[in-house]
């Protein structure tokens, strides 16, 4: 239902989103998708970067007076730093990046040409669109967060903290793992009868698709593997105030791929950022002899803004699910078919 392009270079231009398929009839407040851009760039481990960029975004079409006109959105984030023709040439690839993999196979003599696109200062543009979709998301009361759990296998706040530290200090970099929740999601997004139609299955392509994310599960996860049926399955109770409801979460909110009612949520592991200005050994690819890898301007952890562009990630999935169960292209419509809906569920 809805879809979706990117555009940019990490120091090109902009960064640039298309989003099409949002019914007409939403109110978009733009500080509302700034105030998203600006948690993508918080958080401590950030590089200096951040403090070049203040990224804002242009809406530049599918707007009329603040509300959509169901035509395609265009979602421009201008670079503080265009300078992609003034930067050096990179001849010894990262181990961990895209650099060798994506130099052999659109043949450059340019390692630059692929770090460009291969940035993820990409994920401006997917936190655009997933602003948008919280917007949608939101008239129907549902809402997504996202919190860190670990940095470099630590747990609390200060020894996450301390952690980095430590990271910047031997000029290391650190990944971790960040939880994202959606309250409110309806039972009865997403669906059984496809693969490709499985709201878990969306999710899991959502959030491998972020730069770095490695690892993905649902409620209990791996957890699942070391425990008994009987422990691991959420029983099913009903009450009049409540309906039907469990008392544990472990399926995460979602069974046979569809949403049950419940709090989504999901888990992701990030590994560490692989530009280590203490660099690893590489390979130049002029000469092919020995080398270290090339050391750029990056950052040391970003586990906590891959939370924030993961929340992106969920709204717009859950969004294109909405828009499938109760399409249309006026929200009004889309409004009444939801209440209809929830009448339909309160009485089954
Ligand atoms: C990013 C901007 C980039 C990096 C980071 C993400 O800025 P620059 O490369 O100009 O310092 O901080 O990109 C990477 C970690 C990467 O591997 O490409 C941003 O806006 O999020």
């Amino acid at each position: 239902m809805l879809r979706y392009l990117t555009a940019g270079e990490s120091h090109g231009k902009a960064m640039l989103a298309i989003l099409e398929g949002m019914p007409a009839g939403l109110k978009v407040d733009v500080d509302i998708i700034n105030e998203e851009l600006r948690r993508r760039q918080s958080g401590f481990g950030r590089g200096k970067r951040m403090r070049i960029e203040k990224d804002r975004v242009e809406v530049i079409s599918g707007l009329k007076g603040k509300v959509t006109l169901g035509s395609p959105l265009t979602l421009l984030t201008w670079n503080n730093d265009f300078s992609i023709e003034k930067l050096h040439k990179v001849a010894c690839p990262r181990g961990g990046h895209a650099d060798l993999a994506g130099f052999l196979k659109y043949g450059f003599t340019d390692i630059r040409e692929v770090l460009e696109r291969a940035s993820a200062r990409s994920t401006v543009a997917t936190v655009a669109i997933g602003a948008l979709c919280k917007l949608f998301l939101d008239v129907f009361g549902i809402k997504i967060y996202s919190r860190v759990i670990t940095v470099g296998g630590e747990v609390s706040r200060e020894g996450m903290t301390a952690k980095i530290s430590a990271a910047m200090e031997k000029k290391d970099t650190l990944g971790g793992i960040f939880e994202v929740i959606a309250k409110g999601v309806p039972v009865g997004l997403g669906s059984y009868v496809q693969p490709d139609r499985r709201i878990d299955a969306r999710l899991a392509a959502a959030f491998i698709s972020i730069p770095g994310i490695k690892s993905v599960e649902f409620g209990l996860g791996i957890g699942y593997a070391s425990r008994f049926g009987s422990e691991a399955h959420d029983a099913i109770y009903h009450s009049r105030s409540k309906g039907y409801f469990r008392k544990t979460n472990n399926a995460g909110g979602i069974e046979g791929g569809i949403t049950n009612g419940e709090y989504l949520v999901l888990r992701a592991c990030m590994k560490p950022i692989s530009t280590l200005m203490s660099p690893l050994d590489s390979v130049n690819v002029s000469t092919k002899r020995s080398a270290k890898a090339a050391t750029e301007r990056s950052d040391i952890c970003v586990v906590e803004s891959a939370g924030v562009v993961a929340e992106s990630s969920c709204a717009y999935v859950l969004a294109d699910a909405m828009l499938e169960k109760f399409g249309g292209d006026n929200l009004e419509d889309i409004k009444a078919g939801y209440k209809h809906y929830l009448n339909r569920i309160k009485k089954s």
